[in-house]
């Protein structure tokens, strides 16, 4: 079982995914992420990607004590011991080109293989690669860039007026992407298509980030896997110490208060 001691304490597992941190980017979560990782325990650690924005920070250059501390934490992980495995997405594929180095305990790779506890056989990736499947859609449009930062900036406002009128947080794009038909289709199509390489490789399932999207869902004898992310949804997910998958919403509701716990299959 996973052992979670109240809403403080110590959450122990095997092994952690995160990804689309997002850090350099003014929307990242900086905070929370920073907050949870102290009351994280994990053997391993898989960055999946989008961990620090090199992109928006092209566009604008941010980075705040909070990134620099969630890096901090990440190397002091690597020295305690944790083996961390950082596979680069498309806002940090400049990171790319360090394929196989190492720098200390981090190992940069394009993807990995990763074997649960109890014998199942993953794809670890960031997954950008699977866009094709969405590319007409729209998707693509609503998470495009520009459109992206303006939906983020918002739910910003929107939370500031939720915060000011004590209202618990609430994010406006978790909301679009799930009421909006065609995004909902996207990310079916998305899912699908990891589905079909995962299981063409002959894996027993994939864990990828990318899309913001939290989710942990069964399709037959294939299981897919998606992190989520510390810009909007603030998730992770974890292997137990049976092996089994749990996605962990360690921030919810309320901007305010402290991080609290929650886990779903
Ligand atoms: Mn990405």
């Amino acid at each position: 079982m996973l052992d979670v001691k109240g809403r403080n304490g110590l959450i122990e597992c095997e092994t952690l995914w995160l990804s689309d941190t997002h850090l350099g980017n003014v929307h990242s979560k900086a905070d929370f992420l920073l907050a949870f990782l102290k009351r994280v325990r994990c053997k391993r650690l898989y960055l999946v990607g989008d961990i620090v924005d090199v992109w928006s920070m092209h566009r604008r250059m941010y980075w705040p004590e909070a990134h620099n501390a969630v890096l901090r934490r990440l190397l002091k992980m690597s020295r305690a011991g944790v083996e961390i495995i950082y596979i680069p997405g498309n806002h940090d594929m400049n990171f790319r080109e360090f394929e196989g180095e190492a720098f200390g305990n981090v190992k940069i790779q394009l993807e990995a293989v990763h074997t649960t506890r109890d014998g199942r056989r993953f794809l670890v990736t960031h997954g950008d690669e699977l866009d094709f499947a969405v590319r007409y859609s729209r998707m693509n449009r609503l998470i495009g860039d520009a459109a992206y930062s303006l939906l983020m900036m918002a739910s910003r406002l929107c939370n500031k007026w939720r915060a000011l009128t004590g209202r618990p947080y609430w994010s406006l794009s978790t909301w679009m992407k799930s009421h909006v038909v065609q995004a909902e289709q996207a990310i079916i199509a998305y899912q699908d298509a990891a589905v079909t390489m995962g299981r063409e490789a002959g894996y027993d399932g994939i864990i990828c980030g990318h899309l913001h999207h939290p989710v942990v869902q069964q399709y037959e004898d294939f299981l897919y896997c998606n992190d989520g992310d510390w810009v909007e949804s603030c998730t992770a997910l974890i292997e137990d110490e049976h092996g089994v998958l749990h996605l962990v919403h360690p921030v919810e509701e309320s901007e305010m208060s402290l991080p609290r716990l929650q886990i779903a299959a």
